[in-house]
C-alpha cells in the first residue's frame, strides 16, 4: 500500500465568500460532478468512443482556480482528463457532450471528442492527449498576453494563463523548461498540478524524488503552493492571490494540489491498483460535501436550495444529453474543414 502523505498545515486561511460566490462556487462545481456521472452513464451506454478520462473529485480545483480567474478572457490550458476545466471555463455543457459524442455541434466540431476540447471564445486553449503537452502552448499564451502589453503597448493585454496537469506530468521535461521561461521571463501564468497520487497506476512516491512538487518551484526562484485540493475555499484563496500577482507582473507561481480522482485513470480502467482504505479515505474527504457543510454552517445557504441547485444542474446535464443525441454527425465532405485557423 502507498504510504499516505501527511496532510499539511495550510498556510492561508480559507478565502472569505459571499452567499452569491458561494452558490456559484457550488454549483460550478455539481455541474462538474453530475456531467461525469453522465459520461460514465453514455460511455457504458455505447455512446462515446475512444478514452474518457474522468474528473470525480478533483472538481475543488477546477473551480477553485478557474473561477478566481476571468472566465472568457483569461486562458486556459487542460489535459485529456479536461470537461470539468471546459466546464468551469463557461463552454456550454450542450457543447461538451456533443463534443464526446462526436457530433458536428461539439465545442471541436466532432473533430477533437474527450481529450481534445477547445473554445475559443472561452479561451479554452484545449485538451492535450499527450501529457505535458499543454504546458508549453500555456507558456506560450502567457508569452503573448505579456509581449502585447510590454512590447506593443496594449493595456488591455493583462490576462492571465492557467496550465492544469498531473503529478506524474511533473517527471516531464517540459515542465523544468516552462517553468524556468516563465520564471526567467517573469510570465503570467499558473502552473497548478493536480496532484492525486497516481499516474495511471503508478504511485507518485514510486516516481518521482521529491514528491513534495511545490517545493521545486524554489529552484526557479518561484513562488510554490500546497493546498488542500479537496477545499475549493482554499484552492481559490491559493488562486486569488497567484492571479492577482501575474496580472501585477510579478510572475508566475506553482501550486501543488492535493487531490484524488474517485474513479480509476480511464472508463477503461478497473481501478484495481489502488486500495479500498486509500479510495475510502479520500472519499471521506469529497469536496462537495465539504463546501456543503460549510455553506449551511455560515448560514450561506440551506439544504433545500443547494437541492434546488442540484435538480436545476440534473436537467442542464440531461438537457446536454439530448442536444447531444439529437445533432448531426459531423458532414464527411468537410473533412479538411477547421485544420487551419482561417476555417
Ligand atoms: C508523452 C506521454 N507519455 C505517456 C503517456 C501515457 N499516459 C497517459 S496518462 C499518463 C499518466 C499521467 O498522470 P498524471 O500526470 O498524474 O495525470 P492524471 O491522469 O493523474 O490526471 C500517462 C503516462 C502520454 N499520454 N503522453
Ligand atoms: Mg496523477
Amino acid at each position: 500500500m502507498v504510504q499516505e502523505r501527511a496532510f499539511p498545515t495550510f498556510q492561508t486561511a480559507p478565502a472569505q465568500v459571499t452567499r452569491a460566490e458561494g452558490l456559484m462556487l457550488y454549483q460550478d462545481m455539481v455541474l462538474g460532478r453530475f456531467f461525469e456521472d453522465k459520461c460514465a452513464e453514455m460511455y457504458y451506454r455505447g455512446k462515446m468512443f475512444g478514452f474518457v478520462h474522468l474528473y470525480n473529485g478533483q472538481e475543488a480545483v477546477s473551480t477553485g482556480v478557474i473561477r478566481a480567474m476571468r472566465p472568457g478572457e483569461d486562458y486556459v490550458c487542460s489535459t485529456y482528463r479536461d470537461h470539468v476545466h471546459a466546464l468551469s471555463c463557461g463552454v456550454p455543457a450542450r457543447e461538451v457532450m456533443a463534443e464526446l459524442f462526436g457530433k458536428a455541434t461539439g465545442c471541436s466540431k466532432g473533430r477533437g471528442g474527450s481529450m481534445h476540447l477547445f473554445s475559443e471564445p472561452h479561451r479554452l486553449l484545449g485538451g492535450f492527449a499527450f501529457i505535458g503537452e499543454g504546458i508549453p502552448v500555456a507558456t506560450g499564451a502567457a508569452f503573448q498576453s505579456k509581449y502585447r502589453r510590454e512590447v506593443m503597448g496594449d493595456e488591455n493585454a493583462d490576462q492571465v494563463t492557467a496550465a492544469f496537469f498531473g503529478d506524474g506530468t511533473t517527471n516531464n521535461g517540459q515542465f523544468f523548461e516552462c517553468l524556468n521561461m516563465a520564471a526567467l521571463w517573469k510570465l503570467p501564468i499558473l502552473f497548478v498540478v493536480e496532484n492525486n497520487k497516481w499516474a495511471i497506476g503508478m504511485a507518485h512516491d514510486r516516481a518521482t524524488s521529491q514528491p513534495e512538487i511545490y517545493k521545486k518551484a524554489s529552484v526557479f526562484g518561484m513562488p510554490g503552493y500546497e493546498v488542500d485540493g479537496m477545499d475549493v475555499l482554499a484552492v481559490r484563496g491559493i488562486a486569488q492571490e497567484a492571479v492577482a500577482r501575474a496580472r501585477a507582473g510579478e510572475g508566475p507561481t506553482l501550486i501543488e494540489c492535493l487531490t484524488y480522482r474517485f474513479r480509476g485513470h480511464s472508463l477503461a480502467d478497473p481501478d484495481e491498483l489502488r486500495s479500498k482504505a486509500e479510495k475510502e479515505a479520500w472519499l471521506a474527504r469529497d469536496p462537495i460535501k465539504k463546501f456543503s457543510a460549510y455553506l449551511t454552517e455560515q448560514n450561506l445557504a440551506d439544504q433545500p436550495e443547494l437541492k434546488a441547485i442540484e435538480k436545476t444542474i440534473q436537467s442542464v446535464v440531461e438537457d446536454a444529453v439530448q442536444f447531444a443525441i439529437d445533432s448531426p454527425e459531423p458532414d464527411p465532405s468537410e473533412l479538411y474543414k477547421y485544420i487551419f485557423a482561417e476555417d
